[in-house]
């Protein structure tokens, strides 16, 4: 399972009172989440690798208009290379 974080700079208006996260997962989306209008921190998923993900932030105003979808398409990959080994190299004679 490889693990995103989600991140988003805060509204630039200031009448946003909203802001749903969609996550969509090889063609099928996930449960619509909603945060307040000030939440930059939008919390974590998980996919498989090989996943091709969708994700689309809109942020909603006080009148109900909903923003373009600020959206992020990748296919789900492990980047994250092993820990370095740790190695000891130990004199041990001289002869
Ligand atoms: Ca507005």
């Amino acid at each position: 399972m490889l693990f995103y974080a989600v991140s988003a700079a805060p509204p630039t208006d200031k009448d946003v009172v909203a802001r749903t996260l969609t996550v969509t997962v090889n063609g099928e989306a996930r449960e619509p989440v909603s945060f307040a209008a000030d939440t930059t921190d939008l919390g974590e998923f998980g996919v498989i690798e090989g996943d091709v993900v969708v994700v689309v932030l809109v942020d909603t105003d006080d009148a109900g208009n909903t923003s373009a979808p600020a959206e992020v398409t990748f296919t789900a990959a492990d980047t994250i290379p092993p820990v370095a080994p740790e190695l000891g190299v130990t004199l041990v004679r001289e002869e």
